[in-house]
């Protein structure tokens, strides 16, 4: 078995970067290119990969050193035929930093070229990815900034990563953006345009290529790589707060918190949102053990069933069964709308209160007006089925009742009024349930809203709803009286306050006063939002949706 000592490889230019975290111990099996420590600098962290497959002999560096280029950080007993004396081990590193040093020249001269063409005046310039030291088809992981925003030159842009180093692309001039041209989940490449910058002043800027990502300590090398440059000992510690100032939002792998490519990366196999994780490394790094400590800390919650609640009452979790062991079973892939939907409802169902209040509409008088205008309605082109009289029935109360037509609020602290009257339709589609939303109910004819609800239907059962004709609605309705049924309790579909739930009518005897007659009888289900609604709203609105329907002249007061 032959001995190898491991270098530092190319850092794209970078120089005295920290050691932040070291990944192996001495008597540790990597393969090649396993992470061995993590370094950085100022812009990007970086994993210092394994050159070959081996036993880890020694590692000589620790958490809080500063390494360059070239220093030994260790010695690993190759695995296999070995390659044997120091000569060869120092070839991956230098191969390695072939590709990047061409590459990191190149933007060094255009920057110039630009700069000695700018005449004084604003102009409008293209943010290029710079140099990724090697790297290709990285992914864009954060989008930083967006059009409008001031920055500075320096400023991350986006938050780029690869398969060792996650980095900050900075802004290659200060001024306003233009345009961001790229999305999170985007790979893109060295030299690749990834937006627009109105310089301030053109003879300050250091033109069309976007990241120099110049070293804070080491402004005579614009053309550096972006990754890691060193931290002068007085700016590090304050790099975490500057790192993102825009990123406020809850992102599963968010650049905000401090973690190695190889913790990111493991965090996005397990699905873990790296800032639940609490931090115990240098500077408020999350590392693999933290990782680990709250894998466990989960699971033993789990298992216990105290998850998400206090006092213990929780949700246990779903048993694993094996259903085969029951009979013979097909497992199929749910679609995209399916899974959706079940996400949707377990998160309605969980996070609203609902009440459900029954009432049966008394439709015989509006089936014998619907039956007599139906060849009418056939001859303009439309259908005329109960839905258009309940979308009708529905403006009208929310109207009538305008305590009902509300929101909770995102804070939990408002209730949100609304001066219209938008009512999803529930539809069921051989891909799933959706539901497309008619606008402005209360302002439409009935013939208008037949049309409408049966164009929207074909378009979700066609697949041609674009995802605004599915926002926006005040409350649903949910029909199943074609299908058959006497009642169901529908789930509100939140930030809606409620959904009314259709089944099938049906011929009852009812007391008239004097006698019993037969009447065509609806059954209506209503479920609201017991956070944003009382019983009273709730029963106010469904008696008077209730008597519209039993007496639709009311429609015209
Ligand atoms: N009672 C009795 N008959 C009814 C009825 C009711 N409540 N509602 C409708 N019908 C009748 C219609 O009048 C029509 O009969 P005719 O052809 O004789 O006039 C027939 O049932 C079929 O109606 P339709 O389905 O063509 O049209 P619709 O307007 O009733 O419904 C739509 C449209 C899109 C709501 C419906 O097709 C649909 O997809 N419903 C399912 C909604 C759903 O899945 N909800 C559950 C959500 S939670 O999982």
């Amino acid at each position: 078995m032959a001995k190898q000592v491991i270098k530092v490889p190319d850092l794209g230019g970078a120089d005295q970067v920290d050691v932040i975290e070291i990944a192996v111990a001495a008597g540790d099996t990597v393969a090649e290119e396993d992470a061995l420590i993590v370094v950085e600098g100022d812009k990007a962290s970086m994993d210092v990969p394994a050159p070959v497959a081996g036993k880890i002999l020694s590692i000589s560096v620790k958490e809080g050193d500063k390494v360059s280029e070239g220093d030994v950080i260790g010695e690993i007993e190759v695995e296999g035929e070995g390659q044997s004396d120091d000569d060869s081990a120092e070839e991956p590193a230098e191969e390695k930093s072939e590709a990047p040093e061409e590459a990191a020249s190149e933007p060094a001269e255009e920057p110039s070229k630009e700069a000695s063409s700018a005449g004084g005046e604003e102009k409008e310039e293209e943010l290029k990815v710079p140099d990724l030291g090697g790297a290709d088809a990285v992914d864009v992981i954060e989008i930083s900034v967006s059009a409008g925003d001031e920055v500075e030159e320096g400023d991350a842009l986006i938050v780029v990563e690869g398969d060792k180093a996650s980095m900050d692309v900075p802004s290659s001039a200060s001024g306003t953006i233009v345009s961001i041209s790229v999305k999170e989940g985007d790979k893109v490449s060295t030299g690749d345009v990834i937006g627009k910058i109105k310089t301030l002043s053109a003879g300050e800027s250091g033109g069309g290529e976007a990241a120099p990502a110049k070293s804070k300590s080491a402004e005579s090398k614009p053309a550096d790589a972006p990754a890691p440059a060193a931290a002068s000992e007085a700016e590090a510690p304050q790099e975490a707060p500057k790192r993102d100032p825009h990123l406020e939002r809850d992102l599963t792998v968010s650049a905000e918190v401090y973690a190695g490519p190889a913790v990111r990366k493991l965090a996005r196999e397990l699905g873990v949102t790296l800032n639940k994780v609490k931090p115990t490394g240098p500077r408020n790094r999350v590392t693999k053990d933290d990782l680990h400590a709250y894998i466990k800390e989960q699971v033993k919650k789990a298992e216990s069933g105290s998850v998400g609640v206090g006092g213990g009452i929780g949700i246990a979790p779903m048993p694993e069964i094996d259903f085969s062991q029951f009979g013979p079973v097909n497992v199929e892939p749910m679609s995209k709308i399916h899974k959706l939907t079940a996400a949707n409802m377990s998160r309605n169902w969980l996070n609203v209160p609902h009440v459900t209040q029954f009432d049966d509409a008394d439709i015989t008088e509006l089936e014998d007006f619907r039956k007599a205008m139906k060849a009418e309605a056939e001859k303009r082109g439309v259908k005329l089925t109960p839905v258009p009289f309940l979308l009708k029935a529905a403006a009208a109360a929310l109207r009538e009742v305008p305590s009902f037509n509300v929101s909770l609020h995102n804070d939990g602290e408002h209730i949100v009024k609304k001066d219209y009257v938008h009512i999803g339709m529930a539809v069921d589609t051989p891909k799933g349930l959706m539901v497309p939303v008619i606008r402005d109910v209360d302002k439409k004819g009935l013939y208008e809203l037949a049309e409408e609800a049966t164009a929207m239907a074909i378009a979700a059962r066609d697949g041609k709803l674009k995802p605004r004709d599915m926002q926006g609605a005040c409350f649903t309705i949910s029909s199943l009286g074609a299908i058959g049924g006497t009642g169901f309790t529908p789930i509100v579909n939140a930030p809606e306050v409620g959904i009314l739930g259709v089944s099938k009518l049906a011929i009852r005897p009812e007391w008239n006063g004097k006698e019993f007659e037969p009447r065509k009888m609806l059954p209506l289900a209503l479920s609201y939002d017991h956070r944003a609604v009382n019983g009273g709203d709730a029963g106010r609105f469904l008696t008077y949706l209730a008597g519209v329907l039993a007496d639709v002249r009311r429609l015209l007061l």
